[in-house]
């Protein structure tokens, strides 16, 4: 298998979300043994840390255009993204594979487009695999939250202008949804007029998850050759992750979880995998954190024989 090189980087931010705490779960993910249980894998682990902004830095009010002016705590959002952004992209000048903690959904914003910029300059495409209760492709305007958490997909494909716009966006028929079971009227919209590949859990409650993960391989990887994995651990069921800011009844199972990662690892084609959305605050006995580690094992090719 191919990803040996890890370049491990946690970023503790929740100003993009709703509810706070979020900013404290890679640190509790790191708690819960994370790097000895990674040294079993025989995975060669570079740690670049946990790190954070204050603030907004020198981002001033008005350099956002009017629409990105709706989004709340917008300054301080794009700060956070610039400087995940610049982290995931020092892992992949050392040619390693970026494995992201977050932090809230918005990370995604600088953590995604950090690896398809490092690809679109070697004149490669690349796809994303979004796998989460939510579809996160709100523009600012029919955001209900108004929260940046919520439109990481939209800026990521390139669909908003400004500063959140990638160099590199990623092509709208490279993107699939996988789990979604609570989208915005103005999200639905977006995915139908675009043709976004979305798996619903009603998806996977009639095809399984082996032909859902095999769906989304296939359009995440049609004329690239590779993509992202984004997971938001809310895609489960609040039974085992009470520790999430937006639970969401009728979520995956432990095995289903953990099926769409050891699938994707197995594709050999994934470039980066994130996990996000850890709330320590809202988590039962660390039963969440304890998910988010054993998750992130198997994504990164542990087996069980
Ligand atoms: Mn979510």
């Amino acid at each position: 298998m191919n990803i040996r090189k890890i370049g491990l980087a946690g970023y503790s931010f929740d100003k993009g979300g709703i509810v706070k705490g979020s900013a404290a779960g890679p640190d509790r993910i790191r708690g819960r043994n994370l790097l000895d249980r990674l040294s079993r894998l025989d995975l060669d682990v570079t740690d670049f840390g946990n790190a954070k902004s204050e603030g907004s830095g020198s981002i001033a009010k008005d350099s956002f255009t009017a629409e990105e002016s709706e989004i709340l705590d917008v300054a301080e959002v794009l700060q956070a993204t610039q400087n995940i952004k610049s982290i995931v992209s020092n892992i992949l000048s050392e040619e390693k594979f970026p494995l992201v903690l977050g932090g809230d959904h918005s990370i995604s914003i600088g953590s995604v487009a950090a690896v398809s910029e490092k690809r679109q300059q070697e004149g490669k495409k690349t796809g994303l695999i979004w796998i989460d209760t939510h579809s996160d492709i709100n523009f600012p305007a029919t955001s209900p939250s108004k929260r940046a958490f919520g439109m990481s997909v939209a800026f990521l494909a390139g669909l908003i202008d400004g500063n959140f716009k990638p160099v590199a966006p990623i092509p709208m028929e490279n993107i699939a949804f996988i789990g979604l079971r609570d989208v915005d009227p103005g999200e639905r919209k977006i995915i139908k007029e675009n043709e976004i590949s979305a798996h619903t859990i009603k998806d996977i409650d009639l095809n399984g998850i082996q032909k859902t993960v095999e769906r989304a391989i296939e359009v995440a990887s049609k004329s690239t050759d590779g993509f992202v994995v984004s997971f938001d651990l809310d895609v489960c069921d609040p039974r085992i992750v009470p520790g999430t800011q937006t639970p969401i009844r009728g979520g995956l199972n432990f095995r289903e979880a953990h099926l769409i990662v050891e699938l994707l690892y197995e594709s050999n084609l994934m470039k980066s995998f994130e996990l996000v959305e850890l709330n320590p605050e809202l988590d039962q006995d660390n039963i969440t954190a304890d998910l988010a580690v054993s998750l992130i094992e198997s994504a990164l090719g542990s087996t069980l024989l």
